[in-house]
């Protein structure tokens, strides 16, 4: 049984944090609707839902993927880049310290869970606005008894290396090659993202099914074509808050 830890879209969500988008009107009620649907398949596909409570005053805390990293041993806390999001962390730990022991990324670093992506033992980490390449260094010290590496990945256009890379297959990538160099990941084969859809590359995989955004068709029928499962979700409001699919839960396996 996976847990998927989630939490309500903030009334504030209007107010979030943008860093490649330009701010426009959120539907808030088509996005609590659309954030139920994207619940409801998580049940769908195995996950018992761990809701959060709301927090009204904090406009990003729905992107709850950003506050901690959890791995089979243990979890990391982060500690957000965007200073507005750091009090989003206590409540995800709360609830993460019921299945894990934590580890906590400290003063003065900063890291956001958008930009690991974990590929076994490596999490690649994004070089981004909010990830440092001292808070890093300092993920690879706090994970390496633990038998895992952290490793900084360049990228560009972007807020979050998963806005370029996600997993979706055992052995295979869905990337965005403007946004993160495919060859940075040598042990996995690639599918790109349509060049119309550059946010397409952000896909959830749960044992074996990917969600997806279905603002993306072509590049969901790229997945397709190649035997992916995908179950396609309207994620619109969501995505103006620069958020995607894997920024609105942490998955553990329980
Ligand atoms: C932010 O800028 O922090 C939010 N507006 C979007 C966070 C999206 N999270 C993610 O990609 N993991």
């Amino acid at each position: 049984m996976r847990v998927a830890i989630t939490r309500p879209v903030s009334p504030a969500i209007a107010d979030c944090e943008l860093t490649c988008l330009e701010r426009v009107p959120i539907d808030l009620a088509l996005a609590e609707q659309q954030h139920g649907a994207y619940e409801d398949a998580l049940v769908t596909m195995g996950c018992r839902v761990e809701r959060l409570p709301a927090l009204a005053d904090y406009p990003d805390s729905v992107f709850v993927e950003d506050c901690a990293i959890a791995l089979d041993e243990v979890a990391v806390i982060t500690r957000p880049g965007a200073a507005s999001r750091r009090g989003e962390t206590a409540t995800v730990a709360e609830a993460l310290a019921a299945h894990r022991t934590l580890l906590h990324v400290e003063v003065p670093h900063t890291l956001d869970g958008g930009d690991v992506l974990q590929l076994g033992r490596m999490l690649y980490v994004g070089l981004s606005s909010r990830s440092s390449a001292e808070g890093i260094a300092h993920l690879d010290a706090l994970i390496a008894p633990f038998g895992y590496r952290a490793e900084g990945v360049e990228m560009r256009g972007c807020l979050h290396l998963k806005s370029a890379a996600t997993r979706v297959g055992e052995d295979l990538l869905l990337v965005n090659p403007e946004w993160v160099d495919p060859g940075r990941f040598p042990d996995f084969s690639t599918i790109e993202v349509d060049p119309e859809e550059p946010h397409a590359a952000n896909a959830l995989l749960i044992d074996g099914t990917v969600i997806l955004a279905a603002e993306h068709p072509r590049t969901l029928g790229r997945l397709e074509a190649t035997g992916v499962r995908a179950i396609a979700l309207p994620m619109s409001e969501l995505a103006k808050a620069e958020g995607a699919v894997t920024c609105c839960s942490l998955i553990l396996a329980d």
